[in-house]
């Protein structure tokens, strides 16, 4: 007995010793369930080959999992089809797999089944976005190391048990402004990247403003070539060609996200006139404006020559946009007021439909009328909004960027040295704390589409300083969308959350080294 006891507990303590680094629990955003099985972990072996169903959307996903891992591991990870042989990791399209949320934005079903044990870890979706999910959660249950751009001795184990995950919501986004300074396709790609990382499925890409207009329109070329020359505080500016977007549409594609892009009306037009003056009130073209007030630029309502402008913009970047979304602005019209702003709004909505694209618009537009599927974005800072219930009663959708929760522009304290506090500070805690479902008096969770988390760039000059304002909190406002509040809780989130800073800093990404979280 005594030589059996001594046996086991040297099993244990071989067990302990051998405890892969990260719990299968340790996901963020936080998944549905989680069944871990200590006995159960699986190690990476070294000529493993990524199996897949044979479809070439699934093939894609399994060429990124052997792309994420190849660098640190120096492994070959050729991609082969399944059947034949199952082989240790395996990528299943399956009908029976879990699927998202009953409305999901494009039909697609999003969730997926993760089962690590010491044969194989299989991956089951029902669609290749699914798959795709999957293989972040993997991503992240493997050791830190993982990260690395060059080879790392290790072993590669991951913990062992299943994972049944799904979102909450079927929009999960982050925005950024290109419009206020610039960001080049890299960096907008990097962005993308950090997006699906956190199962975050839209960037919507603000592209004009008053202070730049950054893609390029063949029927109203000035709009790129002049108004695209300014920026915040004097700088360089710049714009996207048609193929430059493109590469950024594709990119996202791959990584399943959908660009929203957004071409602000009728206000916040300042660059548009500047190359145009014929739009402007009085024909007369207004001075470059490189400053960051906003409210007092827009697009004369009442010339038809400014609808002409407004359907070939629209035409043309649709035509750029394989997603179903356009985005109209909207927002801070204050020299267009009541039946104009409403006029020109629902006017704007009707070329949006005509086509074939949904409206999305920042809250102010509500009370236009109702057009098929519309969508609202509030962002305000008091969950009173009646003019947006009564939208949401005449058939209106949400999308949520409370100011004061989700605005990655917000400093997260006083110290900060970029960012605004018109809407407060935002800490992590602030950015985690808070339920869509609720959120908005009058707005129930059948009408929330999700949560998008905004990054305005009048402070934001380089990559290194959007990752600095994106973490720790879009790992929040990610786990916020996917996450069933079952699954939630700060206490939890922090803990799970601390063990991603080395992920960053592995990977140089920047980030805030928030006192709130208990790093490692
Ligand atoms: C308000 S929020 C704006 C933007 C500014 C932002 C700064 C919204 C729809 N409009 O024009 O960049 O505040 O936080």
């Amino acid at each position: 007995a005594a030589g059996t006891l001594a046996r086991s507990a040297a099993q244990a303590a071989g067990r302990l010793l051998t405890r892969p680094p990260v719990g299968l629990g340790d996901v963020v955003p936080a998944p549905a369930s989680v069944r871990p099985q200590p006995a159960a972990d699986f190690v990476l072996p070294a000529d493993a080959a990524v199996r897949v169903s044979a479809d070439a959307d699934a093939r894609e996903v399994a060429g990124h999992l052997a792309e994420l891992l190849r660098p640190a591991t120096g492994y070959p990870l050729p991609v082969a089809d399944l059947p034949p042989a199952p082989g240790p990791l395996q990528l299943t399209l399956s009908a029976a797999a879990p699927r998202g949320p009953a409305a999901t934005v494009s039909g697609d079903a999003e969730g997926y089944r993760l089962d690590v044990d010491p044969d194989a870890v299989r991956i089951t979706a029902g669609t290749a976005t699914g798959l795709f999910h999957g293989v972040q959660t993997l991503r992240q249950l493997l050791p830190v190391a993982v990260e690395s751009r060059t080879p790392v001795a290790q072993r590669w184990v991951v913990p062992g048990g299943t994972i049944v995950d799904r979102p909450r919501f079927p929009y999960r986004g982050a925005m950024l402004d290109v419009a206020r300074h610039f960001f080049g396709v890299e960096d907008v790609c990097r962005v993308i990247d950090h997006l699906a990382r956190y199962k975050l499925n839209h960037l919507h890409l603000h592209l004009t403003d008053d202070q730049g207009w950054r893609i390029a329109v063949d029927s109203w070329p000035r709009l790129a070539t002049v108004g695209g020359r300014t920026a915040v505080g004097g700088g360089p500016g710049g714009w996207y060609t048609a193929a430059d977007y493109r590469r950024i549409v594709a990119y996202a594609a791959r990584r399943h996200v959908t660009v929203v892009p957004e071409v602000d009306l009728p206000g916040h037009t300042n660059a548009a006139l500047v190359a145009y003056p014929e739009l402007a009130p009085g024909r007369v073209a207004p001075p470059p404006y490189t400053g960051t007030e906003v409210g007092f630029s827009y697009v004369d309502p009442t010339d038809e020559r400014t609808y002409d402008f407004v359907a070939d913009v629209l035409g043309e970047v649709a035509a750029l946009t394989p997603g179903p979304w356009l985005h109209i602005g909207g927002d801070e019209a204050y020299k267009v007021k009541g039946a104009a702003y409403t006029g020109f709004v629902e006017r704007t909505q009707r070329i949006v439909a005509g086509l074939g694209r949904t409206v999305v618009g920042w809250h102010q537009i509500a009370p236009a009328g109702q057009v098929d599927g519309r969508v609202l974005q509030w962002w305000g800072t008091d969950g009173d909004d009646p003019t947006v219930a009564e939208a949401v009663r005449r058939g209106a959708r949400v999308i949520l960027s409370p100011g004061n929760h989700a605005y990655l522009d917000m400093k997260y304290a006083p110290d900060t040295p970029i960012g605004h506090d018109w809407a407060g500070l935002i800490d992590v805690h602030r950015a985690y704390h808070w339920d869509p479902a609720t959120h908005l008096t009058g707005v129930p969770a059948e009408a929330v589409l999700g949560v998008e988390a905004p990054l305005w760039t009048e402070s934001v000059t380089s990559l290194a300083e959007i990752e600095f304002l994106f973490f720790p909190r879009l790992p929040a406002l990610a786990e916020v969308a996917w996450s069933a509040p079952s699954t939630r809780s700060w206490t939890g989130f922090r803990e799970r959350l601390a063990g991603h800073g080395p992920r960053w800093r592995t990977a140089g990404i920047a980030f805030h080294p928030s006192p709130e979280i208990p790093w490692p």
